[in-house]
């Protein structure tokens, strides 16, 4: 299994988060990369190489050209404007305000995101770049044939971005960008899986009125649990894409026995799509150790993880996604990938 990874993910390096009434240490950092790097050489799964630089095109693809331009230049702004610490936006659109965009900061920052737990820093563009480009490397690498599977390490995350805004410590949805390449380079249908603990919001808005790429997402209650706007079972998509959007909530709590139940719906679900290709938002984030999630995966069940998704013969493109439990972290996503190769 090819693996990409930049080592610019660590340019993405916030102070802190607000989390709980308090302003508390990033829980997105990069020592997670690392060791997901050191778990995934360790058990050997495959070379690690540094993606080629494809360019903005593919991310441009899936993300509004305005919003693009806003991530490449915010810090320059900020940096001019207010000075030399992390941009956190302040204020958001309640329902009746105006969806307009404002000409100053502040006014944009709060248009193009959508929670406070997501600094921007100088090195912010540049790590979210990078790992786009791994997304990107791993998908061409499917569309070409060459191999039948794939791991973009990527960091920061990805599957809260939507098509003009940020949030959930993600900026480019990693895994939209992947499945989109994928989608111009031949494949016909593609499904997006997403097993991270937290509904991926992002990539159900970018592909919500499309009906040839299939997002299903198991994850917490947002009844329970963040985005808590987003994430129901009842959003199934709209107009050509209605049908092609899946969201199994699952109860706080939930352990492997229950789990992997859901999975194999939503396994059986991406197979009657007739999906050609397979893109995996792979959060590790419900592992029972996770500091902010309430799922009780154990680092065995994640081989099991990985031999179901593998149990589906696709053409699969794994994108890290989240995973806060730092020393664990790089043995349970390595477990996935090594269960999905079936060693
Ligand atoms: C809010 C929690 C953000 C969740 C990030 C994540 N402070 N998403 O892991 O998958
Ligand atoms: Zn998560």
């Amino acid at each position: 299994m090819r693996i990409f990874y930049s080592e610019d993910h660590r340019l993405q390096h916030g102070r802190a988060e607000l989390n709980d009434g308090k302003l508390v240490p990033c829980f997105e950092k990069p020592e997670r990369a690392e060791i997901v790097y050191r778990q995934v050489a360790a058990a050997g799964l495959g070379p690690i190489q540094t993606p080629q630089d494809l360019g903005e095109e593919p991310i441009r693809r899936v993300h509004d050209g305005v919003y693009v331009d806003f991530l490449k230049t915010v810090w320059g702004r900020w940096l001019e404007e207010r000075g030399d610490y992390d941009i956190l936006p302040l204020n958001w659109i309640a329902p009746n305000m105006r969806r307009r965009r404002p000409s100053s900061l502040d006014g944009q920052l709060g248009y193009h995101s959508y929670d406070a737990g997501t600094p921007i820093t100088a090195g912010t563009w540049r790590a979210a770049y990078a790992g786009a480009q791994s997304a990107a490397n791993g998908a061409a690498l499917l569309a070409s044939g060459a191999e039948r599977s794939a791991f973009a390490l990527c960091r920061p995350p990805g599957h809260h971005a939507g098509t003009d805004f940020y949030g959930g410590y993600c900026f480019l949805n990693n895994a939209a960008i992947a499945a989109q390449l994928l989608r111009d380079r031949g494949a016909a249908r593609v499904a997006v899986l997403d097993v991270d603990y937290h509904h991926g919001n992002g990539t159900q808005e970018i592909f919500w009125k499309r009906g040839d790429v299939l997002t299903v997402s198991l994850h917490a209650d947002p009844d329970d649990e963040y985005p808590y706007f987003s994430g129901y079972a009842d959003e199934v998509g709209e107009g050509p894409g209605e049908g092609a959007n899946l969201n199994m909530p699952l109860p706080i709590g939930t352990d492997w026995a229950s789990y992997t139940g859901a999975l194999s719906a939503a396994l059986d679900r991406i197979a009657a799509f007739g999906a050609e290709a397979l893109v995996v938002s792979l959060g590790a984030d419900t592992f029972v150790g996770d500091p902010i999630s309430r799922f009780k995966l154990q680092t065995p069940d994640f081989l099991r993880l990985g031999a179901q998704i593998g149990g589906a013969g696709l053409p699969t493109l794994f994108v890290l996604e989240g995973g806060y439990a730092v020393d664990a972290l790089g043995v349970n996503v390595a477990n996935v990938l090594t269960g999905f190769v079936g060693r």
